[in-house]
């Protein structure tokens, strides 16, 4: 009798056990993640990491999945979907989010920031905050921040030593105004374009040249096409680990709590491959044959954006005392 009735209770169990399982799974948020990076990329070891996290710390309640190398689609749209909730993560350069979210435009600014460690300063000062704002109120829940290097440009042409270089030279920049005004203030013709499309430009000469940072030449093969790499260093502009606001707004306190750890962390893994990749990128297009030249004093190129200030200034008056508290940022 007391045989039985354990037997029973061990089915109970079981049942109950099994059932619970079942809900635990139907539970389970699941997440698409943007990045366009390739296989191996700092974002792309870093992105893993942080699905990794979120599982292990949400206990499973939370699985995010990847989707490496933009096949989700080019960035501007992604953002869009983000932004939307039709996907629940990007990971985003600021740079095209400037024309749905004005606030982030600031980092966008050519030479606005000295370095790598200057712009972490300033996005930990008040126009982080501003920014980080701008980005909530757009449905984009900032997490954390990636590195992203300096772009430089680079070109099929020649070495770019001084602005008049780049008097009609086609560039590929990215979507966002201030791009095409950058390069049309040193006299080229800046083209907006999806990342994924070009290699195919630059080899076929629809463009002549684009920019980018050491590791993003390489991944892409770009430097294949474009011989020539002048470390202009004009733009420093920050990459996030990007929630959707409405996917953010369903997750309870302590499942954001470990989504937040998870993409702190990974960021960390990303500052510390973005060294290491950088350096090796380098190596490797400069082996490959590529020229590269460095720019001794930047000051013309600097002050050949004065024109993009006043306009960006004339058409956003409420951010030019940001704009100068960020260059005072130490
Ligand atoms: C890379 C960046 C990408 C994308 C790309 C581009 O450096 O990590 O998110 O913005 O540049 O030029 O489109």
């Amino acid at each position: 009798m007391f045989e039985k009735s354990a037997g029973h209770l061990m089915k109970a169990l079981v049942v109950a056990g099994l059932a619970m399982g079942a809900a635990g799974v139907a539970d389970a948020k699941e997440w698409r993640a943007w990045n366009i990076h390739v296989e191996g990329y700092p974002n792309t070891v870093a992105m893993d990491k942080f699905a990794e996290l979120v599982k292990a710390k949400t206990n499973g309640s939370l699985e995010i999945t990847n989707y490496h190398g933009g096949v989700l689609g080019n960035q501007p749209d992604a953002i869009e979907q983000v932004r939307i909730g039709a996907l629940e993560v990007g990971n985003f350069n600021l740079g095209p989010m400037g024309t749905t979210i004005p606030e982030t435009n600031v980092v966008s600014l050519p030479f606005i920031f000295k370095d790598l460690p200057h712009m972490h300063r300033v996005l930990g000062s008040e126009a982080g905050d501003v920014i980080k704002q701008g980005m909530m109120d757009k449905g984009l829940v900032p997490l954390a921040w990636y590195d992203s290097g300096a772009r430089s440009f680079y070109n099929s042409k020649k070495a770019i030593t001084q602005p008049s270089d780049v008097a009609g030279m086609k560039i590929r920049v990215m979507n966002n105004e201030l791009f095409t005004g950058m390069v049309g203030a040193l006299g080229g013709d800046g083209s907006p374009m999806a990342f994924s499309e070009v290699y195919q430009a630059l080899k076929t000469g629809v463009v002549d040249g684009a920019e980018n940072n050491w590791p993003s030449f390489e991944s892409t093969g770009h430097f294949e096409v474009a011989g020539y790499y002048s470390l202009t260093q004009h733009l420093i502009i920050p990459e996030c680990v990007c929630i959707s606001k409405t996917a953010w707004d369903g997750l309870s306190d302590a499942e954001k709590k470990a989504v937040e750890e998870a993409a702190v962390e990974s960021a960390t893994l990303q500052q510390q491959l973005w060294a290491e990749r950088s350096e090796q990128s380098k190596q490797k297009v400069i082996a490959s044959g590529v020229k590269y030249n460095e720019i001794a004093d930047k000051a013309a190129f600097q002050n050949a954006m004065q024109p993009v200030y006043a306009k960006y200034i004339e058409t956003n008056p409420d951010q030019a005392a940001l704009i100068e508290k960020m260059k005072a940022v130490q």
